[in-house]
């Protein structure tokens, strides 16, 4: 493959903070002990390690008002979104390993501003079995990891909306979402309220991948930052059983390696998260190892014609 021009700049967000169980802390570590960092270079893409990002420790703690730990969200996401704006700033790709997905919030929020003030279209692939598109009044653990697209959409509270510098870093038509099988009652509704475009598993079994991410990535075009936000729990836990929160029946292995494949044939990522992934709950970091291959696949590794 060619050697892409933009450094690929690795954050890590080392928390659990928005999460139900505990252990995604240990996850960007978990990706660098995989290899996260050779694989890339072996693929003549440049990297950099920023190392750990800081912020509170878990104070574990029942919700308060429908929320979980929201004052230690906020200061990781404020980290968080800090270090993935200065890489943008920079020219970088910046790979954002969490902890948890509540993270994207800061992390996209500091693309949306970015894309606003570069004058590209930013899309959103979100790949999940969840759709996290909860809010305090529905959500029924009150954990801000099922929170974050609804931040995002501008419906959350104060404290985690508006970061990008308008109302709403996002809008529905901006997010596609992928692997989908477990939505609770009132995210249902919200989800139809919004209007968000789902492919859940049965649109991917009834249509493919192929033609699930044809539909993807169809407006996908040369001035399209396209960020992808990666939950290992998307996968199916018998292939990544280090996850929080796995549901049976995700994609195979094979439909989401061709996931990553077209994602990395449009040219367009520029950012990304990998989130979820729990050391504690993982056999012999195999589901770090595959987020490793996975990744490689998303900047284009498993193309041969590359
Ligand atoms: C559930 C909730 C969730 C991730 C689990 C689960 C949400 N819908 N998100 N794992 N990444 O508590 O809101
Ligand atoms: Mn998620
Ligand atoms: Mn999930
Ligand atoms: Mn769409």
């Amino acid at each position: 493959m060619a050697a892409m021009s933009k450094t690929i700049s690795l954050i890590g967000a080392p928390t659990d903070v928005g999460a139900s169980v505990r252990g995604a802390g240990m996850g960007p570590d978990a990706l660098r002990v995989a290899g996260l960092m050779d694989a890339l270079r072996a693929h003549r893409l440049e990297v950099v390690d920023r190392g750990n990002l800081s912020g509170p420790p878990n104070p574990w703690l029942p919700p308060h008002g429908g929320l979980r730990h929201l004052e230690e969200v906020v200061a990781w996401n404020w980290a968080v979104y800090t270090a993935v704006d200065l890489a943008l700033s920079e020219g970088q790709v910046p790979l954002l390993m969490g902890g948890d997905h509540c993270l994207a919030i800061g992390s996209i929020s500091a693309v949306a501003r970015h894309c606003r003030a570069t004058g590209k279209q930013l899309r959103v692939v979100w790949l999940d079995a969840h759709t996290d598109v909860n809010t305090e009044t529905i959500s029924p653990s009150g954990n801000l990891h099922g929170m974050p697209v609804s931040c995002l959409l501008g419906h959350g509270p104060k404290k985690l909306v508006g970061w990008s510098g308008e109302p709403a870093a996002i809008t529905p038509e901006q997010i596609d979402f992928i692997g989908i099988r477990s939505v609770d009652a009132d995210e249902k509704q919200a989800i139809r309220q919004l209007g968000l475009q789902v492919f859940d598993m049965r649109h991917i079994d009834e249509h493919g991948m192929r033609t699930t991410m044809s539909e993807v990535l169809q407006d996908v075009h040369e001035d399209t930052h396209l960020h992808v936000s990666f939950d290992l729990d998307c996968l199916d836990p018998a292939d990544a059983p280090g996850v929080g929160t796995g549901v049976r029946g995700g994609p195979t292995y094979r439909e989401m390696q061709l996931c990553m494949e077209m994602i990395a044939d449009t040219g367009r990522m520029a950012s990304l998260d990998v989130v979820e992934i729990n050391p504690a709950l993982d056999v012999r970091n195999r589901t770090a190892e595959l987020a490793v291959e996975f990744i490689q696949s998303l900047f284009g590794a498993s193309t041969l014609a590359r």
